[in-house]
């Protein structure tokens, strides 16, 4: 046994699953394994009548699910003797492109929509030494750059058209399945640029296909609703929304999300940034989760779907005694402070002495000690 934690990270775990060969050489952090955690509590305050499990990706080595695609990326950037890889991003990509490249000892070149990044993803990205270039302009315009650049120079592109990115991604479904012994009757996701929701689902196929599960989930993807392309059927030129990470407006994987919602039988549907603001609330205030507004956007789109009576029709429809929800939790909060504090209560604050204190928390001495 060496030094190092048991868990391989997802190549080694799901090697079979993975477009790797003796002579690829492994980049890893030891992404994956995330926790799948029951979440009764806030199954009840919704109001869904069967049970929730919230798939933790913000437990990943930078904080997001974008590790598990971004270590057979990067493994394969190296077999392929690439010397840089290069991504758009709404942070968390470049986030994770930087971290794998250093790790892999190549450069990292991001182009990111400046005035759109959240604050933790920016520093991950400098800290892990990439070469940072802010556009003005939004997440489409950096992608339209680097797909013109990639073309021509030699530098790998590792966003999700990349389908290394899409390979490691769909291990996430591998776990969800593993846990649950089966695949879960429902999967909800956030949905951007539509990578993850179409890696997940070729991973639930996959996990079928080799008869590791017994069924296939209905696959339910949400947007924000003023960047929601795939719900109004045609891309948004100027998308808006608190969740910056998906606030894309012409998403490079919409065949593959159309695929999902249509082949599982599933949705995709929009969210208010009102309704991802309070599921956000939600998950850190009863869960004890936190996490981005653009991961709390399948929780609000879970509640919005009990609302509207969805869960109750599909019960009456005959749903599995086992039926589940499966959310997945994209990335950690601590990504992105600002949107916290703007969307909590400021602390307030009293002179430093303990009588103070007291005083603002209205606290009383138990009965006994007055004497
Ligand atoms: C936390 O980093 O697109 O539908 O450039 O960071 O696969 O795009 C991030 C997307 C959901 C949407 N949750 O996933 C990027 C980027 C979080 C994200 C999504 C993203 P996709």
């Amino acid at each position: 046994m060496s030094a190092e934690a048991s868990w391989p990270g997802i190549i080694e775990a799901y090697r079979g699953f993975m477009p790797v060969g003796e002579r690829t050489p492994i980049i890893t952090l030891r992404e994956g394994n995330t926790p799948l955690l029951a979440a009764p509590a806030l199954q009840e305050r919704i109001g869904l009548p069967i049970p929730l499990y919230l798939k933790c990706e913000g437990a990943n080595p930078t904080g997001s699910f974008k590790d598990r695609g971004m270590t057979v990326a990067v493994s394969k950037a190296l077999e392929e003797r690439q010397q840089a890889v290069m991504c758009a991003s709404t942070g968390n990509t470049a986030a994770s492109a930087a971290a794998y490249a250093a790790r892999a000892g190549i450069d990292c070149i991001v182009v990111l929509p400046i005035r759109y990044i959240a604050m933790g993803k920016l520093a991950q990205s400098v800290m892990h030494g990439a070469k940072v270039i802010a556009i003005e302009g939004n997440f489409d315009d950096a992608f339209r750059i680097v797909v013109e650049i990639t073309s021509k120079y030699p530098v790998q592109l590792v966003n999700s058209i990349n389908p290394h990115r899409i390979e490691g991604q769909k291990s996430g479904a591998f776990e969800i399945c593993d846990r649950v012994g089966n695949a879960p009757a429902y999967h909800a996701i956030p949905v951007g640029n539509a990578g993850n929701i179409t890696a997940y689902w070729k991973g639930y196929r996959e996990y079928h296909e080799a008869g590791r599960s017994r069924r296939l989930p209905k696959v339910l993807g949400f947007q924000a609703e003023r960047a929601a392309p795939i719900v109004r059927g045609e891309p948004v030129a100027d998308p808006q929304t608190i969740a910056t990470a998906i606030k894309i407006g012409n998403p490079a994987s919409w065949k593959g999300a159309v695929a999902a919602r249509d082949e599982s039988g599933g949705l995709i549907e929009t969210v208010t940034d009102e309704e991802i603001l309070e599921a956000y609330k939600m998950l850190a205030s009863i869960e004890g989760l936190f996490v981005e507004p653009a991961s709390a956007a399948c929780v609000a789109g879970v509640a919005k779907l009990v609302r509207e009576g969805y869960f109750v029709r599909e019960l009456q429809a005959g749903v599995p005694e086992d039926a589940c929800v499966a959310c997945i939790l994209t990335g950690h909060g601590l990504k992105d402070p600002d949107c916290a504090i703007q969307a909590a209560q400021e602390p307030v604050s009293v002179e430093a002495s303990a009588e103070a204190v007291v005083d603002l928390l209205r606290l009383k001495e138990p009965v006994s000690s007055r004497a």
